[in-house]
This record gives structure tokens, C-alpha cells and sequence, in this order.
């Protein structure tokens, strides 16, 4: 059995600081945006708070892109306000994590600034500067044949020391090379112990296993012969000194700290290309003393071709039996280690669940919000929520233009679909890219969160940065909070029972039942004599339940159940006690 810790029973919210809430009227969410919904955030029912950056940063890439870690975003507040924030937190009993972004900085941090001046400074290998290779015609040409998760390669030319430097992401978002020691160590005093001290409860480590490239950097095997870059994680993902830096991480700095209330810090690493249990398992186990958990992001995978490959957004079928290997996969992996997981279905780099895995028609939405959310109370580890799941918020309309998108990801796998497209490599692609940005784009959780059916959805008074969805003045939480039926309150209510019942929901075994059923999703948690039975319809067809006598209705998605017929998208949970 699995060791309790307040962690692996506690629901995270993630916030998104640019589109929560705006204050102050300049079309920018902000921290004391957060701290008037304090309350609401609360009564939903979580525990902790997750801050999406919030630090200085020329947001390339919303944040991702830190130019200085010990100071915020001038539109987002100042330090003194995160530090409020961290205290209204506490004050409701909920817990406050930030995210750790140090697998790169912005190319506006001092550190690059520095490192870029010349060859000789003292900060030149704090990131991976190579020299030009050359063709047979002599052009010159980068280090590697890389390509970059935004499209485009890993290496940009920097005229001033005439050598190339290494982004994994955008041009402005240069790789820190953790081979270097001094590196290593300011990363720990200034994204880590400068909000640690500040009382912070621990972290979201972004991009966690990517730290440690394959050096000396050689090309990757061509799997696009139509192009020069190739798709080349395996040279970067669980690298050779991967665990020896988390450990060091975790050893100097994660466990020298304590929670405000005196537990150890939580941290939850964002993991990809880690597809095998036993290569996730050292990651997460106890004994191994790296992360608490990770996310695993096969989920939201489906349907996509992997990150980092010119083929993300080209959509792809998947199956409902699919999803359910999944699951059962990163459910079962954790089963006789010490090892802990996550449950999560969105994210701000991902579309919307309902839109994405049930039905966003106007008709579905909200009964495809409730059985999601039963598919996710029910399952074992963490429990991550993104804001506006719990209302039942549905990805951008598809008659959007291609302009109301503002993803660097978007723009520039949209930039290099119309240019294939228009040079005949690859005439159909526009078409395609468009549908699959229109299912799948990060911008889709981006937009403005939707509070009541004021003007831009309550977000701001002035002009929103990103577009508010059109949808506002049906789905927005104010008309939520006083409708008993609406999404929100099945999510509360839910939440509680997950808390209620956290024996067999966060901690039980999972086991799938009826694997290959094309419409429904069946699966049974037990700890010890308890048992639950979750039963999801994830069509808009009617299906038949299996057999559940003997067992009680604990929860339903609809306000009328019926033994014998399961309801277009209905949910339900029984139990045997
Ligand atoms: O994402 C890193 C990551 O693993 C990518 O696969 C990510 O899913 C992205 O959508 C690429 O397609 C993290 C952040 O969550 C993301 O918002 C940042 O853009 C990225 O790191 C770079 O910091």
C-alpha cells in the first residue's frame, strides 16, 4: 500500500496569470486579479494553487521565457503581491506551488546577455554554444540537424561571436547547459530559493527531464527526407546526467524546506518522451528521492503526432479502447513501488477535454463536463484541474481566424503549413494544420476565463490580450454558482466525494473492464473489501451499463438514472459499501 502523504490526496488548480482575472483594466490577468477570486478558488475545493510564470519575461512564450526569476511580470504585479498571494493561500488552507522553468531563460535574462558577449566570459558555457559546420558548397550550416518544438531548428547564428547557440524552443529561449556547475547553483539560489524562502510550497518543474543533453551533439537519424531538420528528442530527453541532477536538485535544495504548515514541499515534473513505467518509475519513487510525480502527457497525445515532429497538428483517429490502455497504464505502473502519479486531462499547453475527448455542441457540453470529471475523480494519484474545467469551459469557435490564435507554437506551425503548402511540398497542408490547431492548439485553454456575462466575460474592462470566447454569457461561473444542476457544482460536489471516499479513489487499484467496448469506459478501484464501479457512455448514443447489483449509486452525471440504460455521455460511480 501507498505510503499517505497530503500530496497524493490534495486537488490542484492550475492558473494561467495572463487570462485568470485582470484588475486593473490593461487586458492582462494579474496576481491581484487571483487574490480577489481567493474565495472562489476556495470554495471549489482545492487544496493547492498552481501559478503558471509569473516572472519577468518578454513573453514569447507566455512566461516560458524568463528574462529575470526574482522579479514579476510588471502587467502581473510585483513580488510583494506574490507574496500576499502566498499568504491569502494559506490563510484559506490552501497550499501555493510555482513553476520552475530551468531548462532555458529568455535571451533578455542577464545570465545570456553575458554568456552571448564574448567567448571568454565567464558565463559563455552556461549554454551551449557550437560552431558553424559547413556544406559541400561551403554555406554554412548548423551544428545538428535538430528540430525544434516550435518548428524550425535547435540552432540560431549570433552574428556578434560568430557561433550558433542551442533552443529546444523558440530562438529567444536558450538552453541552460547544467553540465556546468556554477550554472547548476545560480539556477538553485535564483528560480528556487529566492520563492522558496518567500514561503512558497514547492514546485511544477517544467520540461523536468531535458536537462541533460546527448553530448558531443551529433545528428539525429533522417526520418523526414523532404527536410533538413528532424525530429531529435531522444537527444535530449533522459539525457545521461538526468537523475545524478535531480538528485542534486532535490538533495540541496526541495528537501531543506518545509511547508507553511510543516509537511515537505511538493514537487511535479512535467516529463516527455517517457513512455516505458520502468523508466518513469526512478523519476517518481520514493526511495530515489528526485520528484514526488510527473506528468505524462499520453493523454493528450492522442489524436496528435508527437511534439516536436513536423506532424503534431496533423489530426489523427483515435479510439475509445486507446484511451483506456492508456489509462490503465498509468493507473497500474505504480502498483508494488513506492512511486506516486498525476490525474489530469487539460493543461494551458492543450485544448479543452471537452472538446477534445467527448462532445462541445451546445446540447453535449455540459453533460461531456460531468462524466469527464467522473472519469477523473475516480482514478489513483494527484489530482490537476485547469482553471475553467471545473465550468465546463469548450475550445475557441471554429470559425475563428487563424490571427486569434497568439501561440508561438500555432503562429509558427501555421507560418510553415502555408509555406509548404504554397511551395507544393505539401499542398493539402493548411488545410489540415488549420483543423488541427482549430481541436488541439495550446491558445484554446489560453482564452480569458469566463466569471459572469458582463462585458468580455468579467475578465477585464479594458481590451482582453487574447479574444474571450463567444460562449461567455451561457457558460460563466457566476450563473454556476447559483445553479445546483450546472458544472461547477457537480465538480464540488465530486471533489468532496473523491475526498470522502480517498480509500478507493485516490489510493485504490485500478482494473479495466471491457477493454475493447468502442463506447463505454468501465473500470473498478478497490482498497481492501471496498469497491467502486465507474461507468462512463462517452458517445451521444445510448449504451448498456454492466451488471451492478449488490452496489449502491454513489454519483450520477444526470438527474435521472435508469438500471438498465446508460444515457448519451452519462457517468456514474457505485459503490459496494
Ligand atoms: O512544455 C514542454 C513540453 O514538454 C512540450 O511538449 C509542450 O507540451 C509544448 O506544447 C510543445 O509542443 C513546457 C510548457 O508547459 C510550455 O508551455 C512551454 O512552451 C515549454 O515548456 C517551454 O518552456
Amino acid at each position: 500500500h501507498h505510503r499517505r502523504v497530503w500530496w497524493k490526496e490534495a486537488t490542484f488548480y492550475q492558473i494561467y496569470p495572463a487570462s485568470f482575472k485582470d484588475s486593473n483594466g490593461d487586458g492582462w490577468g494579474d496576481i491581484p486579479g487571483i487574490l480577489q477570486k481567493i474565495d472562489y478558488i476556495a470554495s471549489v475545493g482545492v487544496d493547492v494553487v498552481w501559478i503558471s510564470p509569473m516572472f519577468d519575461s518578454p513573453q514569447i512564450d507566455m512566461g516560458y521565457d524568463v528574462s529575470d526569476y526574482e522579479a514579476v511580470y510588471a502587467p502581473y504585479g510585483r513580488v510583494e503581491d506574490v507574496v500576499e498571494l502566498v499568504e491569502a493561500c494559506h490563510k484559506n488552507h490552501m497550499k501555493i506551488i510555482l513553476d520552475l522553468v530551468v531548462n532555458h531563460t529568455s535571451d533578455q535574462h542577464a545570465w545570456f546577455k553575458e554568456s552571448r558577449s564574448s567567448k571568454d566570459n565567464p558565463k559563455r558555457d552556461w549554454y551551449f554554444w557550437r560552431p558553424a559546420r559547413h556544406d559541400e558548397q561551403g554555406n554554412r550550416i548548423p551544428p545538428t540537424n535538430y528540430r525544434s518544438y516550435f518548428a524550425g531548428g535547435t540552432w540560431t547564428w549570433d552574428e556578434h561571436t560568430q557561433e550558433y547557440y542551442l533552443h529546444l524552443y523558440d530562438k529567444s529561449q536558450p538552453d541552460l547547459n547544467w553540465e556546468n556547475e556554477d550554472c547548476r547553483r545560480a539556477i538553485y539560489n535564483s528560480a528556487m530559493r529566492f520563492w522558496l524562502d518567500k514561503g512558497i510550497d514547492g514546485f511544477r518543474v517544467d520540461t523536468v527531464n531535458k536537462y541533460s543533453k546527448v553530448l558531443p551533439f551529433t545528428d539525429a537519424p533522417v526520418t523526414d527526407p523532404t527536410s533538413d531538420i528532424q525530429p531529435a528528442a531522444q537527444m535530449w530527453c533522459n539525457g545521461p546526467r538526468i537523475h545524478e541532477f535531480i538528485k542534486e536538485m532535490n538533495r540541496d535544495v526541495v528537501s531543506q524546506y518545509r511547508t507553511y504548515d510543516g509537511q515537505p514541499i511538493v514537487t511535479v515534473g512535467e516529463l516527455s518522451l517517457c513512455s516505458h513505467p520502468e523508466s518513469v518509475v526512478p523519476y517518481v519513487s520514493a526511495l530515489e528521492k528526485e520528484l514526488d510525480m510527473v506528468f505524462q502527457f499520453d493523454i493528450t497525445h492522442l489524436g496528435q503526432g508527437p511534439p516536436g515532429c513536423n506532424d503534431k497538428y496533423d489530426t489523427a483517429e483515435w479510439k475509445l479502447p486507446e484511451m483506456k490502455r492508456i489509462v490503465e497504464k498509468w493507473q497500474c505502473f505504480i502498483e508494488g513501488t513506492d512511486a506516486w502519479t498525476t490525474v489530469f486531462n487539460e493543461n494551458h499547453d492543450n485544448g479543452r477535454s471537452i472538446s477534445r475527448f467527448a462532445n462541445d455542441a451546445p446540447e453535449w457540453r455540459e453533460q461531456s463536463a460531468k462524466m469527464l470529471a467522473l472519469w477523473l475523480i475516480g482514478q489513483t494519484g494527484s489530482l490537476f484541474l485547469y482553471q475553467g474545467q471545473e465550468i465546463g469551459m469548450i475550445n475557441a469557435p471554429k470559425e475563428w481566424n487563424m490571427q486569434e490564435y497568439k501561440d508561438v507554437e500555432s503562429q509558427n506551425y501555421w507560418a510553415e503549413a502555408v509555406r509548404l503548402a504554397e511551395n507544393g511540398t505539401d499542398p493539402t497542408r493548411k488545410e489540415r494544420i488549420a483543423h488541427g490547431l482549430q481541436l488541439m492548439a495550446r491558445d484554446h485553454a489560453r482564452l480569458p476565463f469566463q466569471w459572469d456575462d458582463n462585458v468580455n466575460g468579467g475578465f477585464s474592462t479594458g481590451e482582453p490580450w487574447m479574444r474571450v470566447h463567444d460562449a461567455y454569457k451561457g457558460v460563466n461561473a457566476a450563473s454556476q454558482e447559483k445553479d445546483a444542476e450546472s458544472v461547477l457544482s457537480f465538480y464540488k460536489r465530486v471533489l468532496r466525494l473523491r475526498k470522502e471516499h480517498k480509500d478507493v479513489f485516490v489510493y485504490g487499484t485500478f482494473e479495466l473492464l471491457d477493454p475493447e467496448n468502442l463506447g463505454t469506459f468501465v473500470y473498478t478501484k478497490r482498497y481492501q473489501e471496498k469497491t467502486a464501479l465507474v461507468v462512463l457512455n462517452f458517445t451521444t448514443t445510448s449504451q448498456s451499463p454492466p451488471d451492478t447489483k449488490d452496489m449502491k449509486l454513489l454519483v450520477s452525471s444526470h438527474p435521472k438514472t435508469t438500471a438498465d440504460i446508460l444515457q448519451p455521455l452519462e457517468g456514474r460511480i457505485y459503490t459496494n459499501y
